[in-house]
């Protein structure tokens, strides 16, 4: 496995990626363009740029975590086939430019939801939440300036608060969606790109929706097995791969998340490996990724992985608010460096343990 560290660039992280080469085993970065906007082309200099600042920290790409799809592509409207064509040039690029690993989502306007983006836990540290009753009762553009007001002065990706002004088109935009109808545009898609990504060896990895449940109305198709196997069949070519996210999936009691893993064997590019600790119904806040201190049995997790054969990229999730820092939440450098090293010694501790 090769372990990494989310990096938003240097314009919008508060992190210098040169911190980043300093948590011991983390070799890599998962990155970004972070002000394209979805449908956009990328060019292979703006990709040299990236590259550039991340090896100049000694570290490399290992992978893009996103090439955001545009909303005309998930809900087979309008432009779709330029923005298709749009991606599969941006990929060309990133293949071009010896990038092998996508990560990107097919969620409906927003990517994740959270209700609090810094809940108090006792000891003083702060962790995002969600709240089931509070997306019930909250309209999706009260919601924007919340995740604004509370985003310690970052931007929150995602959640750019210009995009509240496009929210309304947008909710319109699936007034008439159905699911099936969004996961036919999401077999077009995957079916559209799998040229370039067998050209270049890129394995797309979709990140499963979070939570794991409709939010405001809109359809959700990936948040449990049987739905990701169907994608998995529908196109069935290794490069359409999934991001496995423990905290996504998980957010959903109901989901066995070994279970998931085996059936996913082969197929998992990227791992996102946090832990969450549930509350009442579906609300659940973030924790630490120790095991003791959520929900998951993160030893049962990356055992499977191993178990499994899982080669690929790997990232520490999302963390808690630590040592008075602050940064974009969830992505902040202390909790998430404490994330990598506590998974690096779980994996030591299983591979050693299966030589023997
Ligand atoms: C949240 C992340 C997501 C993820 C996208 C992939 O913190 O896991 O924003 O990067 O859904 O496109």
């Amino acid at each position: 496995m090769e372990m990494t560290f989310r990096w938003f660039g240097k314009e919008l992280d508060t992190i210098p990626v040169k911190y980043i080469a300093q948590i011991p085993g983390v070799k890599g970065v998962v990155t970004t363009i972070c002000n394209k906007k979805p449908g956009a082309l990328w060019t292979r200099e703006e990709i040299k740029a990236l590259k550039a600042d991340v090896s100049e920290a000694g570290l490399k790409i290992s992978g893009i975590e996103s090439v955001n799809v545009h909303d005309d592509i998930k809900a087979g409207t309008g432009e779709r086939d330029l923005y298709i064509e749009n991606y599969i040039r941006t990929l060309e690029a990133l293949g071009e430019e010896d990038i092998h690993m996508v990560c990107y989502n097919f969620m409906p306007v927003f990517d994740w939801t959270r209700t609090d983006l810094a809940r108090q836990l006792p000891d003083g540290s702060t962790a995002m939440a969600y709240e089931d009753e509070v997306v019930r009762s909250t309209d999706p553009e009260k919601m924007f300036d919340s995740i604004k007001n509370s985003a310690n002065g970052t931007i929150m990706p995602g959640w750019e608060p210009e995009r509240v002004t496009e929210i309304r088109k947008l909710f319109d935009l699936y007034e008439n969606i159905s699911g099936e109808d969004l996961f036919n545009n999401l077999v077009y898609f995957v079916t559209a790109v799998m040229p370039v990504c067998n050209k270049y060896d890129i394995k797309m990895a979709i990140h499963p929706d979070d939570p794991a449940h409709s939010v405001f109305g809109l359809p959700r198709i990936l948040t449990d097995k049987k739905r990701i196997l169907r994608l998995m069949e529908a196109v069935d070519d290794v490069h359409n791969g999934v991001t496995l996210c423990t905290g996504a999936l998980g957010s959903d009691r109901s989901n066995d998340i070994p279970d998931i893993i085996r059936s996913l064997k082969g197929r998992i590019h990227f791992a996102h490996i946090r832990n969450i600790k549930y509350g009442d119904g579906r609300d659940f806040r973030e924790a630490s990724h120790l095991s003791q201190d959520g929900s998951f049995d993160m030893y049962e997790i990356v055992k499977t992985l191993i178990d499994t054969g899982f080669d690929g990229v790997v990232r520490p999730d999302h963390g808690r608010m630590i040592w008075g820092e602050k940064s974009i939440p969830g992505y902040g450098l202390y909790d998430r460096a404490l994330g990598a090293t506590y998974i690096n010694g779980l994996w030591e501790a299983v591979t050693k343990g299966k030589r023997q």
